[in-house]
């Protein structure tokens, strides 16, 4: 249920300060959602797709990944066999192999979400089953909890095997010896990146930088060796596309944020078959990460990486220095790889504003409460207090947003928003938005285009309320935690 704000009082009025009140006779989510309906029926899209908040049937895409959320695929939910255990911030690249897995396969499982260590303490049921803690985690038939991606991976092929098996057979010897290949290099490059990103330089050879890059170079042949299809073995996705994308993608964040090293621009071979991957590969679309997220969802999991010269102007765009978050973005560099156009973007960002209002206006006000580092990820902030003092500013920054999203930022309810924040609430209201904006997580709270979008229209608030130059004065000191 939305609510209404009654600024009929309002109507007009300039306030003591001499600032323009709302000039709305009433402002309610209701309307925006009414007025985001309407938009998303003219350009085709269904509507009540936005809203929904479980995703039992129909495609994935976040957030499916609640406790006890279930994807059935059709079937009876008695006939689940498989408990998947993962993050619900979607951070775990081993947890996105084994649930690329299930969809592809479309085996019904269910979800139960456990937190990774860097979040916070796991829960005590879990820490019961799997002692050491470690996701993802498996029970097949509700048997005992078992561990190790591969593992799962390999036992789920052999419990479905009717479902689109994607190992070859050792038959066909020919493609069972280049997938037994591919598995290998994988596993270099996996190592080799690590080793080069993670280990603070001190490895051989410089750090290990051309040790990593000759794999790359060789994962980059491989993809194009069979060139059937997209895919590592041709034209379906097979086991090795799935054990490797949520690495190579990590690669490719992480690799041009520390190092300046662009990976698709440089490996044709590698940008192609991820470009296979992000638009024929539905699943992987809906839960791959952008740039942004996962260069500040690593550290907390892998230890901080050191910068190598050359990779600042890479950093500025990702982390939305300058002029990458503001508004037009038309011609603004953007290193994610965005399919789909932006009205659709705004209609899913909008959308998550107002199916978030409730939650999303104490969530921002965490940002101006009592901030205490209960946990190792540094955007993540469990055990904030927000304080709610002025949260009708926050909440009016927000409906300004979404109907900015909604009409363009010519919409009446988005200027009048923003021109009518009294000058003493506009630091809470900023330092609010911006903590919303560089805590959108994809893929849990939306697609990479809508985020991209999301961000620059919080940053567009702003902009519109202090005008532009007091903007580019103070928009440094909110800009993002350095990773
Ligand atoms: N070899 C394991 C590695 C799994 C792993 O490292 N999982 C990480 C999450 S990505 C984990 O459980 N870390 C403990 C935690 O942070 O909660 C596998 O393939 O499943």
């Amino acid at each position: 249920m939305g609510f209404i704000w009654n600024l009929t009082r309002l109507n007009g009025r300039i306030d003591r300060r001499g600032v323009r009140l709302v000039s709305s006779v009433s402002m309610s989510w209701d309307v925006a959602r009414t007025r985001l309906e309407h938009l998303a029926d003219k350009q085709g899209i269904d509507a009540a797709k936005l809203f929904v908040t479980s995703q039992v049937e129909g495609d994935l895409r976040p957030p499916v990944v609640r406790d006890d959320a279930v994807r059935t695929f059709g079937k009876a939910e008695e006939d689940i066999r498989v408990t998947l255990y993962r993050d619900p911030a979607y951070w775990c690249p081993y947890c996105q192999r084994v649930q690329l897995q299930l969809e592809l396969k479309r085996i019904p499982y269910r979800v139960k979400t456990v937190n990774m260590r860097c979040y916070g303490e796991k829960p005590e049921y879990f820490r019961a089953l799997v002692p050491s803690g470690a996701i993802p985690a498996v029970s097949f038939d509700d048997g005992p909890v078992k561990t190790e991606s591969l593992d799962l991976m390999l036992e789920i092929e052999r419990m479905f095997p009717d479902s689109s098996p994607l190992i070859p057979s050792e038959d066909n010897e020919e493609l069972y010896k280049i997938f037994r290949s591919f598995m290998q290099l994988e596993r270099r490059l996996f190592s080799s990146w690590f080793q080069y990103m993670f280990s603070g330089g001190f490895g051989l050879f410089g750090g290990g930088k051309d040790n990593f890059l000759s794999n790359l170079e060789a994962w980059d042949a491989a993809m194009g060796q069979v060139s059937s299809g997209p895919f590592a073995l041709g034209g379906s996705v097979c086991l090795v596309d799935i054990l490797a994308v949520p690495f190579v993608e990590r690669m490719v964040a992480s690799a041009l944020y520390w190092k300046g090293i662009n990976i698709r621009e440089d490996y044709p071979g590698i940008d192609a078959w991820l470009r296979g991957m992000e638009t024929e590969f539905p699943a992987y679309k809906a839960i791959r990460a952008d740039i942004y997220s996962t260069v500040h969802n690593l550290p907390p999991q892998t230890g901080r990486a050191t910068f190598d010269s050359g990779s600042d102007k890479f950093r500025e765009v990702i982390d939305g220095v300058g002029s990458n978050w503001e508004l037009p973005l038309v011609g603004s560099a953007s290193y994610d790889r965005i399919y789909g156009d932006d009205s659709e973007a705004k209609i899913e960002a909008a959308a998550a504003l107002i199916r978030g209002s409730e939650f999303l206006v104490p969530f921002a006000m965490r940002s101006v409460g009592v901030r205490k580092r209960t946990v190792s990820a540094p955007l993540a902030d469990p055990d904030a207090q927000p304080v709610l003092w002025g949260k009708e500013f926050v909440e009016r920054a927000l409906y300004g947003v979404a109907f900015a999203l909604i009409d363009g930022t010519e919409a009446p309810e988005a200027i009048d928003a923003a021109q009518s924040i009294p000058a003493d609430e506009q630091r809470k209201v900023i330092a609010s938005l911006a903590y919303l904006r560089d805590r959108i997580g994809v893929p849990r709270d939306m697609s990479p285009g809508a985020a991209r979008q999301l961000r620059s229209h919080l940053n567009w608030f702003c902009r519109s309320m202090l005008g532009e130059e007091r903007w580019a004065e103070i928009k440094p000191e909110y800009a993002v935690l350095s990773a």
